[in-house]
């Protein structure tokens, strides 16, 4: 497969990333993502009816296609099976809403080709299913009616298009690639994408994926971003839309050259990923797409901590559910975002538009948001203090969030910072937060 001339495919690339335009305009479109720091992240597709099983195996999610070798013709046949009557979009942006996700991505499309919305482009969609209904349409008024950003996930990778290359290996013998033409690809992905931003109102970010093969080059990232820019110029876009941007980190790390954030995938970067946005995406169990066998859930103090490790480090946290064929979300999933959505009424401002910490080795996550400091304490201390370390000035004031009295807190200056007083008990069963109010900007040294 050479390299894909734009030209020949009827796209001209002159990228509008100039440095001036691009700098201004994109602090100015993520002043909502770098406030909300938390999104809720939704795989759901054809595979959801399978639930993971397969020939006998329980093991498998999304990749069920490409995993249990399920011929593109008898996978097609699920078609007729997808019918999610228990499907409630309200619910769905509701559960967002209420764990204090203040935005959601949805698969519109993932590898398998199967599209979640009312596409003009293929009939491998919702709208030639039982169900009929557009699901994009459906989540983006529910999440403009509770508060949260409609954002998209589409992937770049498609097994189920004729002209998308390379085939799976396993089916190059039953998918011969004669006539293939990637380039009619290219435009049939463009043409979705202009679907995607033109059809459902504003769309907060469009989360690229599946970017990783050869035929997908730096050159198709550029102009796919230009034509989702030229669409909607607020929109804001992940590192994934082009290839390996970056020599060393991998694609998931790479700073965003391309695109407006990183996107570390179950991890949490050590030192995040200074200088760039990211946001990490985490599974609670250990899959995207819903697998009826895999209970292995991570638990609310568990995920509220990646929450704060992830908001400590200024990054972003993109939790995941995965519902099933029917259209509902696990159990295990609703009773977990439940439960962080309990913790984030009390400690929300410690997470919302905050700074990474200005601590290297506090022993302790901290946040910071101009003359605050949060810092989070999930083990209460023996010695119910805390050091500040570094801290040169006394705060004005110190409490515990979530007590509404804000009892204030004693506090002394030692020589390796300021240590505050704490109370005889944790404020939180999950994990507290100390807030200290200081006269400026905080700053350690
Ligand atoms: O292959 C996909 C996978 O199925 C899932 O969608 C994750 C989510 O970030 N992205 C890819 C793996 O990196």
């Amino acid at each position: 497969m050479g390299a894909f001339a734009l030209g020949a495919a009827g796209l001209s690339h002159t990228s509008i990333f100039d440095q001036g335009t691009q700098a201004g305009a994109k602090r100015d479109r993520m002043v909502w993502w770098r406030e909300a720091r938390f999104g809720m992240f939704v795989h759901w597709g054809l595979y959801s009816v399978l639930a993971g099983e397969w020939g006998g195996r329980t093991d498998y999610a999304e990749w069920i296609r490409n995993n249990a070798k399920i011929p593109v013709d008898e996978y097609e046949k699920l078609l007729g099976r997808f019918n999610p009557t228990q499907f409630d979009a309200d619910r769905l942006a509701l559960l967002a809403a209420d764990a204090g996700a203040k935005y959601l991505v949805i698969t519109t499309k993932h590898h398998d080709g199967f599209c979640l919305f009312d596409t003009k482009q293929t009939d491998f969609s919702v709208m030639h299913t039982p169900y009929k209904r557009d699901i994009m349409r459906m989540v983006a008024d529910a999440c403009r009616r509770h508060g949260v950003r409609p954002c998209w996930y589409h992937s770049i990778m498609d097994w189920h298009h004729p002209d998308y290359l390379p085939r799976r290996d396993w089916e190059r013998g039953t998918r011969p690639v004669n006539g293939a033409q990637f380039e009619r690809y290219v435009r049939y992905l463009h043409s979705q994408v202009q679907e995607l931003l033109t059809h459902y109102g504003d769309v907060g970010v469009l989360w690229f994926d599946g970017e990783w093969e050869n035929t997908w080059t730096r050159e198709l990232g550029l102009a796919l971003a230009d034509r989702c820019r030229a669409l909607s110029p607020d929109l804001i876009i992940n590192s994934r839309v082009a290839p390996k941007q970056s020599s060393g980190l991998n694609a998931k790390l790479a700073r965003a050259e391309i695109g407006d954030f990183s996107t570390p995938e179950q991890e949490i970067p050590d030192r995040g990923i200074p200088g760039v946005d990211w946001e990490s995406c985490v599974t609670m169990n250990g899959n995207w797409g819903y697998n009826r066998a895999d209970h292995n859930f991570k638990s609310v103090p568990t995920l509220v901590n990646m929450l704060v490790e992830t908001a400590s480090k200024g990054g972003n946290l993109l939790l995941n559910v995965g519902p099933t064929g029917e259209g509902l979300v696990p159990e295990e999933s609703v009773v977990r975002l439940k439960g962080i959505g309990e913790w984030m009424r009390l400690h929300a401002d410690a997470i919302r538009g905050t700074d990474a910490s200005p601590f290297e080795n506090a022993g302790f996550r901290a946040t910071r948001k101009d003359k605050l400091l949060y810092c989070f304490v999930p083990e209460w201390p023996a010695s119910r203090e805390l050091l500040l370390p570094g801290i040169r000035a006394l705060p004005r004031r110190a409490w515990m969030m979530g007590e509404a009295s804000r009892h204030p807190l004693a506090v002394r200056r030692v020589d390796a910072g300021v240590v505050v007083s704490l109370p005889d008990h944790a404020s939180d069963p999950v994990c507290s937060v100390l807030a200290c109010e200081f006269e400026a900007p905080v700053r350690a040294s």
